[in-house]
């Protein structure tokens, strides 16, 4: 049974633990092995079918090799670690800890990277996987089967594209609109760490359509994940799956297999995930299965009722979301206590959706009367973050807010305060974030 929560919160706890327990029984090794298996590449034939022992050598292997020791069954829709010092933990979410972060290179690695799961993370046989391309917007072959089919190998020997970019969920910041602004918002009650920057490598999405024999008619093509249906207020809302519109398809999106130089760890995507560079999270879709290519607009729950802007001031019919908004973050905990009288390096990260780099990251610590701009460090490409630093002495003890502002090089700035919106998605505006000086 599936818990039917609100679009952030379905949670898949109780199957996840049923196909664990089912792994362990049929195969005697637990869910959580056979993704870390997985995730190293070692070749799983038919992990998830009853014949994984079916040829007589494998029997014989079984029969004389040591019983392994009986490690715990993936205990939730998670399957890495999640240590309090690195995450702080919403039902199927992880939210990265930015007070984490300070020593990490440019790259969040994966063990360290955000989780947001609908439901829970698939166990994939990627010997088995194969990614399907179908529908109007494909040339009809005579002779050739109608779905164009790709398996893990036949991706890896394709031309491959390595690329930097965040993925950031549409609803990063949400916290704050009840927090700052006093209107509180439905969904995960994220700060600002549903971020992360990794170097993802794969196919060009567009390498792929092209083989698949797209049509200069298409439109839109609809990625989907494997992992279980969503389950949202009683109604089925099927497998997660987002329209994406060609010309964006097309121009950067990227179907990836490896992230920061190894494979698809299991929670981000294991085998093949998209990204779709400079988009809200939701369009990255995970654990692809198949890709319908329409000639016409195509449409799922994820851009009709979820992840559009309602409530507020807003438009019955505004669009559907695309890119990120543009928001910046201290390395620093909520609350930290920092020395009086002490330089302290102040430390950060700023990003934007907004398809350019950032240009400047400003910082005050007087309630926004004066800025004094942060140094950018190298590397800064857009798309991704740029890590910043400034030195600041401060001089009075007591509670104490510091600001900071990001601005991109095609003049997006961060607000004081953003329109709100019912679901709390792109929160851009300048977080206030509280220290006490001692
Ligand atoms: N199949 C599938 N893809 C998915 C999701 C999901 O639940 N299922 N969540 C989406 C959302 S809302 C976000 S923000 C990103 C999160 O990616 P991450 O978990 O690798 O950080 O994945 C997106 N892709
Ligand atoms: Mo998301």
């Amino acid at each position: 049974m599936t818990r039917g929560t609100t679009d952030e919160q379905s949670y898949d706890a109780e199957r996840a633990e049923q196909l664990g327990r089912r792994l362990e029984r049929e195969h005697g090794i637990s869910r959580r092995t056979l993704l870390r298996a997985a995730a190293a590449g070692v070749p799983l034939l038919t992990a998830l079918g009853r014949d994984a022992l079916a040829t007589p050598q494998a029997r014989a292997q079984a029969a004389t090799a040591p019983a392994p020791p009986a490690p715990p069954a993936a205990a939730g829709p998670i399957v890495k670690p999640l240590p309090p010092e690195w995450f702080d933990l919403f039902t199927t979410n992880a939210e990265m800890r930015w007070d984490a972060v300070p020593g990490l290179g440019y790259e969040i690695p994966a063990e360290r990277f955000f989780v947001r799961n609908h439901t829970a993370t698939p166990a994939i046989d990627p010997a088995t996987w194969r990614l399907r391309l179908f529908g109007s917007g494909l040339r009809r072959r005579p002779g050739q089967p109608e779905v164009a089919e790709f398996s893990l190998a036949d991706l890896r020997r394709m031309p491959s594209r390595t690329r930097t970019a965040f993925v950031e969920c549409a609803g990063n910041g949400r916290s704050f609109y009840a927090s700052q602004q006093g209107t509180p918002a439905a969904g995960t009650q994220w700060r600002l760490g549903a971020v992360g920057v990794a170097r993802w490598r794969g196919v060009p999405l567009a390498e792929v359509l092209e083989r698949a024999g797209l049509e200069r008619s298409a439109v839109d093509v609809m990625p989907q994940g494997l992992d279980a249906n969503v389950i949202s207020g009683g109604a089925d809302l099927g497998h997660v799956r987002r329209p994406l519109p060609i010309a964006k398809a097309l121009d950067d999106a990227l179907i990836a297999y490896e992230m920061n130089g190894a494979p698809l760890p299991p929670d981000h995507g294991f085998p093949a995930r998209l990204i779709v560079p400079g988009w809200i999270g939701v369009a990255s879709i995970k654990w692809l299965g198949q890709i319908e290519v329409a000639d016409e607009p195509l449409f799922s729950p994820w851009n009709t009722t979820q992840y559009r802007m309602i409530g507020g001031d807003w438009p019955a019919d505004a669009p559907p979301l695309t890119r990120q908004t543009i928001k910046s973050a201290f390395e620093l905990p909520w609350n930290a206590q920092l020395p009086r009288h002490r330089r302290t390096l102040l430390e950060g990260r700023a990003w934007s959706g907004g398809g350019a780099p950032i240009a400047a990251v400003e910082v005050s610590d007087d309630g926004g009367a004066r800025w004094r701009r942060a140094r950018l460090h190298h590397p800064n490409p857009s798309e991704a973050w740029v890590r910043w630093s400034l030195p600041w002495r401060p001089r009075a003890a007591g509670q104490a807010t510091l600001q900071a502002r990001a601005r991109d090089w095609r003049g997006n700035v961060q607000p004081a305060t953003v329109p709100f919106n019912s679901n709390g998605y792109l929160f851009g505006a300048v977080v206030r974030h509280p220290v006490t000086i001692v």
